[in-house]
């Protein structure tokens, strides 16, 4: 399961021997100061301008980086029995970066940047990131919501991606026959043909992902007298768990428009529910009719909300039986695990600050964010794994430099040989500031991309004084 960076690009073709080795200093630099720009993270001027000429290369691109990265995820997803695959679009934001030339429009003209639409493979079991599995970025030219959308046929929407990731998570389970594959998006991705698909490939007899989505529209049932939502109200019982909501602002949809609204804080008592529906078919003005399909319904419900606040509801779409407390309760974590992907997104912005990259052409720039999405997805990684396996050495995501200086900064005896993981990942956190008293909580993203920066430069002294 290492995560060297190296390893991650080790499979890449960029035409060259010499280019395959620089990009493995370039992806390394960027991985030991995810923060900095890619001039300070590369050592001295000579580096930057190896570094920024090859990302100006032809060969080097965004499809070829982040595909020599997906066989790495392929290779660790092989150890895990049930993966899910995580999907969801981010916009990187360049407007006032006005001379970078082959953008698109964002959500309104006066915003200009790309979308970039990633498939983020996890171990369902212990809720470990295994790195990226398909990544799509694209620019949006014109908009046709509105203004014929209907015409558009479903395969040139932009929906349609949300499709191809199921299909790319159907490709997951024929390499791993043994696996159970699951594909989970967000209310965007409450798409018909997906459920179609995945109805036709079970008649096929063809290997096939499962689907869990959350419900974004109340659709239409057949054989019920109520439209989705309702139907799952009124569900079976299956049981009541509690959950702890931290208080905070969020965006929510009431009566088709987006408001700003406050969760307050709470302790909430949930009550599951779960029902079979059979889905009465979209009607699209292209393609074939399209086959009624059944799937289980699986509705969380608060049960005494705080006075004015609105209870917490989540309807949940899943090919995955749910007849069972323990059914439903599994696919509840499993849809909890999509804000892994949200995460990643972060730390590709906050933490390695993707947006602010000074490239003037989106061919150079796509495959410096390509690397940073790699980068992004180790921090996540070296978090959660430590949890999942805090006594492996550390080794296999540390170098020894990186240790080593660690151990002395820390005032840990060197030759008590490499910490293991978690002994390594707690002090790297602390030197992000992680406080690491005993009831906090593990290190979180910030406090490990700052405590890699700060490691380099421990290990930059380090060697300067010829102690490492
Ligand atoms: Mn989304």
């Amino acid at each position: 399961m290492a995560a060297n960076i190296l390893n991650e690009i080790a499979g890449i073709d960029l035409g060259d021997e010499r280019r395959n080795r620089r990009i493995g200093r370039l992806a390394s630099q960027m991985a030991a100061s995810p923060q900095e720009s890619i001039r300070a993270a590369c050592k001295g001027w000579a580096e930057a301008i190896a570094g920024f000429r090859l990302l100006h290369n032809e060969e080097v691109t965004w499809e070829k980086i982040l595909c020599a990265h997906e066989q790495a995820t392929l290779e660790r997803a092989g150890a895990c029995e049930r993966i899910l695959l995580v999907q969801d679009t981010t916009e990187l934001d360049y407007s006032s970066h006005k001379s970078l030339t082959g953008t698109g429009r964002l959500d309104a003209q006066t915003r200009q940047g790309f979308y970039a639409h990633n498939h983020l493979l996890v171990d369902e079991d212990t809720g470990v990131a295994l790195g990226l599995c398909g990544s799509h970025v694209w620019t949006r030219e014109q908009e046709t919501k509105g203004h014929g959308h209907k015409q558009v046929p479903f395969k040139e929407k932009e929906s349609h991606r949300w499709f191809q990731g199921y299909l790319k998570a159907c490709e997951v389970a024929q390499k791993h026959p043994d696996a159970e594959v699951l594909t989970v998006g967000d209310r965007e991705s409450d798409i018909y043909e997906i459920y179609a698909e995945w109805q036709r490939r079970g008649q096929c007899g063809e290997s096939r992902a499962e689907v869990l989505v959350r419900a974004g529209r109340d659709r239409a049932l057949l054989d019920a007298d109520n439209n989705l939502f309702q139907t799952m109200r009124a569900g079976r019982e299956l049981g009541t768990y509690q959950v702890e909501f931290a208080s905070k602002a969020q965006v929510r949809k009431v009566n088709g428009s987006s408001r700003l609204t406050h969760r307050l804080g709470r302790k909430a008592e949930l009550q599951v529910r779960s029902t079979k529906v059979r889905l009465k078919p979209t009607q699209r003005k292209h393609g074939g009719k399209l086959p009624p399909v059944e799937l289980w319904a699986v509705c969380v419900l608060e049960i005494d909300p705080p006075q004015g606040h609105e209870p917490i509801e989540w309807f949940l779409l899943t090919s995955l039986p749910a007849e069972t407390f323990s059914q439903a309760r599994r696919i509840i974590r499993a849809y909890a695990n999509r804000w892994l992907v949200e995460e990643l997104h972060r730390i590709l912005k906050s933490g390695c600050r993707v947006e602010q990259i000074n490239l003037r052409t989106s061919a150079a720039l796509l495959p410096a964010v390509a690397l940073y999405l790699i980068v992004a997805w180790r921090i996540l990684y070296l978090r959660d794994f430590r949890r999942a396996q805090p006594d492996l050495c550390c080794s296999i995501i540390f170098t020894s430099a990186e240790w080593q200086a660690a151990c002395l900064i820390q005032g840990r005896p060197p030759d008590t040989g490499p910490p293991t993981l978690a002994q390594m990942v707690g002090m790297v956190g602390k030197m992000g500031g992680h406080m690491g008293r005993k009831k906090d909580p593990s290190p979180g993203p910030e406090c490990l991309w700052r405590g890699m920066e700060k490691l380099r430069c421990y290990v930059e002294m380090g060697q300067a004084l010829g102690r490492l």
